[in-house]
């Protein structure tokens, strides 16, 4: 045990020292009270005798417990220990709201990832779409088009399943083609005749394709309409009237007078042999005074693609349909596909032979579809 005597000028003062210096362990051995002339003689009256076990003061030494209340007292005065307690609440606030945000972008992250993976799956059988598509040489737009559907209505899965987008493929290609009935195949109950006007810009197998069309209507009268007056002719051709006029004047007599036979009338416009402008000028004109009247543009498979979509185009707003002549020596079809895409304009007849009249074919959708897949 340690011991040392403390004086002091009162007991409390004393005993402070004592608590300085042993800490809280400290053990009081002996107290002394100098009184009288002792008392008179000394500067501290009190005298207090302490001591401390070893073990006790090896964690309260002495200098070091004061020095401790010393750092105590002079952090106190810098944090008391409500804004410790503010801080500490804080800090963990703090920490929880990084690990929410770490566990939301955790979530994105995988999100990412998952997207990420379908759309590269995804591509990977777009890309399969479109090569198979590209085999039948359809063009770029029709082909968008038809994975922009598949990309719509199939799952990721189905997307990967060639027999699902082959079936998808079809039937979009069916509803893309646009069929339409002659009107020459109406019966009207006033018996009153059809009017087929057939023109194009140049020789396309045109006056065959008339002809036949012609000849799937019984006792059917053609006019020829030409430029140059030098061609004037009236004949029989398979048991038809074919007649030519040189102006619109005529033009406009001659179906006023077939017209009264109640038997379909069939107009060539030979676009060879006058200017453009001069056909839409005769249409509108034949539309305007007569009823019953069809205008279907004349075009051939051997043509271009793109040239055929030029003029198709361009006649769009004067014409009613297409025929299309040639389509035996046509390799692909996928083009009637592509030119209805630019053009929204119906097939009624194809043209499949040189010979007058069973060289034709009614325009359908099956057959089409038929042709192009090879079903
Ligand atoms: N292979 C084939 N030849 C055709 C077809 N249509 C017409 N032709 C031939 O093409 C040539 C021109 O035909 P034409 O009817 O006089 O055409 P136009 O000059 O436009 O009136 C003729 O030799 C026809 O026999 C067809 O669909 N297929
Ligand atoms: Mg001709």
């Amino acid at each position: 045990m340690k011991q040392k005597t403390f004086e002091g000028n009162s007991l409390e003062e004393a005993l402070e020292s004592v608590r300085q210096h042993f800490g809280p362990d400290a053990v009081i051995l002996k107290t002394k009270n100098y009184t009288g002339l002792q008392g008179a003689l000394r500067k501290n009256k009190f005298e207090v005798t302490a001591g401390v076990y070893e073990d006790s003061l090896s964690s309260h030494s002495t200098s070091d417990y004061s020095e401790d209340r010393e750092d105590e007292a002079f952090f106190s005065d810098i944090i008391d220990d409500q804004d410790l307690n503010e801080d500490v609440e804080g800090v963990s606030e703090l920490v929880k709201e990084q690990e929410r945000r770490i566990d939301q972008l955790e979530m994105i992250v995988n999100k990412l990832q998952t997207e990420l993976r379908s759309s590269i799956e995804k591509k990977s059988a777009v890309y399969e779409i479109r090569k198979i598509l590209k085999s039948f040489d359809l063009s770029e737009q029709v082909i968008s088009h038809i994975v922009k559907k598949a990309n719509f209505e199939l799952s990721m899965e189905d997307l990967k399943n060639h027999n699902l987008v082959y079936d998808l493929a079809l039937r979009e290609i069916s509803q893309m083609i646009l069929i339409s009935k002659a009107k020459f195949f109406d019966k009207r109950s006033d018996n009153s005749c059809s009017i087929t006007i057939v023109c194009s810009p140049r020789s396309c197998g045109q006056t065959s394709m008339l002809s036949k069309m012609a000849q799937l209507s019984d006792g059917s009268q053609i006019i020829n309409f030409r430029f140059d007056e030098q061609n004037t002719f009236k004949t029989k051709m398979l048991g038809m009237d074919v007649e030519s006029v040189h102006t619109l004047h005529e033009l406009v007599a001659m179906i006023n007078q077939k017209r009264k036979n109640q038997r379909n009338i069939f107009i060539d416009l030979n676009g060879n042999s006058y200017p453009e402008d001069q056909t839409k000028k005769i249409i509108s004109s034949i539309k305007k005074n007569f009823s019953n009247v069809e205008v279907l543009l004349s075009l051939s498979a051997i043509h271009s693609e793109l040239y055929n979509t030029r003029i198709a185009q361009r006649y769009a707003p004067i014409v009613d349909g297409l025929v299309i002549s040639h389509l035996d020596v046509c390799l692909n079809l996928s083009a009637l596909i592509n030119l209805q895409f630019n053009v929204k304009l119906p097939y009624l007849f194809f043209g499949t032979g040189p010979v007058i009249p069973q060289d034709i074919e009614i325009a359908s959708r099956e057959s089409i579809v038929s042709e192009i897949f090879d079903l």
